[in-house]
């Protein structure tokens, strides 16, 4: 059997390390992913960390991302992929929604219901979280979140909490010594 192609969303979120290079390197790692192509991702914001306490604005800030991607990867092999590029870079699992150097779920796979002891697609969480919905609206202003409709009006109804996280330059070195000669 072919596989089919279908369209994919990931979430990315860090709060423990250097958060958006430890995204960034993930985001790459996927895009050359064999199986993987015209990954897009949506610039970073950073949120108060949701813990299984509610919202703590003194834990350690987040930030998170998306991306959408095309993929002929079967979900539970994307899966294994996203866990192993987590474990790659150090994430370690102890405590639920506690800090991590780098968390990649997965929001959508084409337009398929998984639910399973693995995976639970569409994320089940994901309609009632900013920290996913504005960015996926950052990046798509006219996203549909299936079962949830429109992520503008989830996220007008909701508030938005995040804000926008300006990235360092990766041209900083040249901008530099462009300003220093
Ligand atoms: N799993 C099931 N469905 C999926 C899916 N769609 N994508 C399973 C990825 N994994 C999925 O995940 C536990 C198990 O979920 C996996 O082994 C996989 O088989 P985990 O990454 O080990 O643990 P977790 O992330 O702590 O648990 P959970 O419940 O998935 O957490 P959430 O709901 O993703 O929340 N606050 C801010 N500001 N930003 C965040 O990104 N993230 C979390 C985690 C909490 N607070 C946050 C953030
Ligand atoms: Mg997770």
């Amino acid at each position: 059997m072919i596989a089919q192609i279908v369209p994919v969303l990931f979430a990315f979120g860090a709060n423990l390390g250097d958060r958006g290079e430890t995204i960034r390197a993930a985001q790459r790692q996927l895009a050359q992913a064999p199986g993987i192509r015209e990954l897009r991702a949506s610039p970073l914001r950073e949120t108060i960390a949701l813990t299984v306490h509610g919202p703590d604005p003194d834990a350690p800030r987040y930030l998170n991302g998306v991306a959408i991607a095309e993929t002929a990867v079967p979900p539970h092999e994307l899966l294994d992929l996203m866990q192993r590029i987590e474990a790659a870079h150090g994430r370690v699992r102890d405590e639920r929604w506690g800090d991590r150097t780098l968390d990649i779920d997965l929001i959508l796979y084409g337009g398929r219901v998984i639910s399973d002891e693995r995976l639970a697609v569409p994320h089940p969480r994901a309609h009632e979280r900013d920290f996913v919905l504005a960015p996926w609206l950052d990046l798509d202003p006219g996203a549909v979140l299936m079962g949830h409709g429109r992520v503008s009006d989830l996220l007008a109804r909701m508030g938005d909490t995040t804000r926008p996280f300006v990235e360092p330059d990766a041209d900083d070195d040249a901008a530099g010594s462009r300003a220093a000669g």
